[in-house]
């Protein structure tokens, strides 16, 4: 053709094809007859970077250039997963590429399944990152990601035995094509020395931090494109590096080697991704990590500050950062430290810049999860801050006399630094004074916290507290991951959706659309065919696609309750054995998740769960009725396969214990039907989809108040439960375990002399009743399928794009940016 070719920029197939060839000559030093798959497939990742990097630099300089308010999310977790199709939707080019690899002789499919998640988060936290960038771009918000590039991400899990295995994440065994090293972006970060006091030329009192040690964080920067709005924001992810001094004294005593091993001890910080979900450990490395992320950020975010602006009283017009959770808290003391010591303000106003910049999120109420650092473990490592933190306090406490009076018990709970055996640093206290907003992630958890946890401090500053509830990216959660609903829809009412997925209202009417209901009934039908392809091809196993996919995927802990949906198994088991004639709505039951590698009763729920899910799959009486999963290795890519096939959705936590939740979202904009508790998000799911379109069982936060006060048992539902009882007896005799019969008795031993702390045995007689009605409704397809499309239609609050708009208004003071110049 005659057509002149754009190799780097041109959107069309011709010039793409003509792209990843050239990558494979001039980049990775190869052709498309010697290549394998994996040379293929970043020849193809860095033919889309081509097509970011002018956006991506237009981007930032109009950032610079219009002085915009910059929004900095700091998280010591990022879960984006795999890229390449979510730079694609966005980028609009999935057909060329698809093309452009075909004429090159390779399925797009298996190449985008070349690549590993980037799995840098543990779950509900990081992915919630992920979702956020994702929506301040396509809000074309200026809105930065800082995090940590850990060599190692979540663990891979196997299962040997029926037993959690882990084996390290090495997702940068090949190197990744997104991240670009940026040698010119690198900071150093002190750790230990002294604070040594001296007096300036105006005779101020002021503080050195002296005889630090000190290692280097490298920027790697990974774009974050918008929904197809030429906005591609940045997530920087640091590295630690070693300082070039280390070698240089070392050479001149001739420990050239010891230099070289010592290389390794800096780099360390950034090697791995601590797996604990919800439980606080007090290690020094992950004390280390935290301030290592927030040291190197606050230096970049000052530095280009500098640039722009010349008033650092400013900073709070210019810059407004969200920490995710208590992890990068020490962002309090540290901006403090910068704007006192390093800028020379003083206490008064370096406090309000401080507040009126930062902000912070908490994600849990669980007490175990809180962070206490040890007061001596900080004296070591950053005596400078833990001073600071002091003074912060001992001003905090002469407020809460002025506010409430001598009340020495209260003054003792909301003191920053909680004295006795161990005196340590509350991070929640920390970041409560130290901020502007505190928000909680739900109506519901943000209500708790103000009555429970964070209740003295409500009481003193209640205009710092604030609900934002939690979102999902509706591009990955359902434009990519489930593409023909994502067309049906479009077909339907246009693709406004995308970006304003209140849209999806517009599908309310087609309830009585027989012929669009079928369509929507049929790719249901086509999605769990296609996930039973894919667990047969990866797993094994022959999923019953006739039967009723109920899903419950998450991180394993016992508040989430997975134990009850493995009795429920069980007790349909014991059913089908006791009345072979009856008829049964056939189900197939799949878990995936992963247990904290120290938390051993979340291990021993997974030894359940496949001891189970062994006996009802090898008993032919179970055939086309009951079936029983755990997949292995559960992730982003693996939820992107699962959600899009569920029938029902498993959401039965504790009440009161899951803040928010946010795979319950992604479920019900799938057309899943959820069977779930009155916790987190599941109180405004019902709000939105209406109560007739959700299964709602078992005790409310009252009711789980009131249980308790009154002095629960679970012998008694244990007795009056027979099917409970023959569930736990069977679990505690060895019924699934016959060769290590005692295997359960930590679990068995927890739910009954242990008077069951979750609640298991309390709900479990409204769960069994809530599944039956999930069986009679799944007995009449159009009433079901009539439920599973009011809850696509009817979830669009849950985009993550709205709740950043919230946080835009409500916390950073930058919503006049919203849109604009877009659409
Ligand atoms: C702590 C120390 C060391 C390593 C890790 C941690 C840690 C990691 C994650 C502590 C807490 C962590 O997460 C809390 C969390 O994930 N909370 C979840 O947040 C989601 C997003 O807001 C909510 O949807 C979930 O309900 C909530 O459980």
């Amino acid at each position: 053709t005659s057509k002149k070719l754009n190799v780097k920029t041109g959107m069309d197939t011709e010039s793409i094809k003509a792209d990843i060839l050239s990558h494979l000559r001039y980049s990775l030093a190869t052709d498309i007859e010697t290549a394998n798959k994996k040379e293929f497939y970043k020849s193809v990742v860095l033919s889309v970077m081509d097509r970011l990097h002018d956006s991506w630099l237009n981007t930032q300089k109009e950032y610079r250039e219009k002085k915009t308010k910059k929004i900095y999310y700091i998280s010591m977790e990022f879960l984006i997963g795999r890229l390449l199709d979510n730079a694609l939707v966005n980028l609009n080019l999935e057909q060329e590429f698809r093309d452009a690899c075909k004429d090159l002789g390779y399925d797009y499919e298996e190449i985008r399944d070349i690549e590993n998640d980037a799995a840098l988060g543990n779950g509900g936290l990081g992915r919630l990152a992920a979702c956020f960038l994702d929506s301040m771009a396509t809000l074309g918000l200026a809105g930065f990601g800082y995090g940590i590039k850990y060599d190692y991400g979540i663990f891979k899990q196997k299962i040997h035995d029926g037993y959690q295995i882990e084996r390290p994440d090495d997702w940068l065994r090949f190197g990744t094509p997104w991240a670009t090293t940026r040698p010119s972006v690198m900071y150093p970060v002190r750790f230990y020395g002294r604070s040594v006091p001296y007096t300036d030329e105006d005779g101020h009192l002021r503080f050195k931090w002296e005889n630090t040690q000190h290692v280097y964080a490298l920027a790697n920067d990974i774009p974050m494109p918008g929904f197809r709005n030429g906005v591609v924001n940045n997530l920087r992810l640091w590295k630690a590096t070693s300082p070039k001094s280390l070698d240089l004294t070392s050479f001149n005593q001739g420990e050239y080697i010891n230099a070289v091993r010592d290389i390794e001890l800096h780099e360390n910080i950034s090697r791995v991704l601590y797996p604990n979900d919800k439980i606080f450990v007090g290690q020094e490395l992950r004390l280390k990590q935290e301030y290592f992320l927030v040291s190197s950020t606050l230096q970049d975010i000052l530095r280009e500050y500098k640039q722009q602006h010349d008033d650092l009283r400013d900073l709070p017009k210019y810059v407004a950062i969200q920490c995710n959770d208590t992890h990068p808290n020490l962002a309090v003391p540290d901006l403090m430290r910068i704007l006192m010591d390093e800028e020379g303000f003083d206490w008064e106003t370096s406090w309000d810049i401080t507040v009126k910049t930062l902000s912070y999120t908490n994600h849990t109420v669980l007490p175990e999860a809180l962070e206490k650092w040890p007061v001596s473990m900080l004296r070591n490592l950053l005596p400078r801050h833990l001073q600071i933190i002091y003074e912060i306090n001992k001003r905090f406490i002469n407020k809460v006399h002025e506010h409430f009076g001598d009340d020495v018990n209260r003054v003792r709970r909301m003191s920053i630094i909680s004295e006795g055996e161990q005196p340590s640093v509350q991070m929640a206290n920390l970041g409560i004074v130290g901020t502007h907003k505190v928000n909680g992630v739900a109506a519901l958890h943000t209500d708790l916290i103000k009555k429970t946890i964070f209740r003295d401090f409500f009481e003193m500053y209640p205009e710092r507290f604030t609900n934002k509830t939690n979102g999902i990216t509706p591009r990955r959660w359902l434009k990519q991951c489930n593409k023909p609903l994502a067309d049906l829809i479009t077909s339907e009412i246009g693709d406004s959706w995308i970006t304003h997925l209140s849209d999806l209202r517009k599908l309310d009417d087609k309830v009585n659309d027989k012929k669009f209901m079928k369509k929507y009934s049929d790719i249901k039908q086509q999605n769990k065919e296609r996930l039973a392809a894919y667990v047969k091809e990866n797993y094994g196993f022959e999923l019953n696609t006739k039967a009723i996919f109920d899903i419950q995927i998450k991180r394993i802990h016992e508040y989430k309750r997975q134990l009850m949906l493995a009795i429920y198994a069980a007790a349909q088991y014991n059913y089908i054995k006791a009345n072979p004639d009856a008829p049964v709505v056939p189900r197939t039951i799949i878990f995936a998740g992963k247990a904290a590698p120290g938390y051993a009763m979340a291990k021993m729920f997974i030894k359940l769960i496949n001891s189970i899910s062994d006996k009802i799959n090898n008993d032919p009486d179970m055939e086309g009725k009951l079936q029983c999963f755990f997949l292995d290795n559960y992730s982003v890519t693996l939820a992107e396969q699962l959600i899009p096939a569920a029938d029902v959705s498993e959401q039965i936590s504790t009440a009161g214990m899951e803040a928010s939740g946010t795979g319950n979202m992604k479920f019900a904009l799938n057309g899943a039907v959820t069977i779930g508790t009155l916790d987190g998000a599941n109180v405004e799911i019902k709000e939105e989809v209406g109560d007739e379109n959700i299964i709602i069982f078992g005790l409310t936060v009252e009711g789980v108040e009131e249980l308790r006060r009154s002095g629960y048992s679970s012998w008694e539902y244990y007795n009056a439960d027979k099917a409970l009882k023959q569930v736990i007896d069977q679990i505690r005799d060895g019924f699934f375990e016959p060769d290590h019969p005692s295997l359960f008795h930590t679990i068995t031993n927890s739910l009954l002399d242990g008077n069951d702390y979750f609640l298991v045995l309390a709900d479990y007689p409204a769960y069994a009743e809530a599944q039956k009605e999930v069986d009679a409704l799944y007995s009449k397809p159009d009433e079901w399928f009539k439920v599973a499309l009011y809850n696509t239609a009817r979830v669009g609050k849950f985009s993550s794009d709205r709740t950043i708009s919230d946080y835009a208004t409500d916390i950073w003071g930058c919503e006049d940016q919203l849109n604009k110049g877009r659409e």
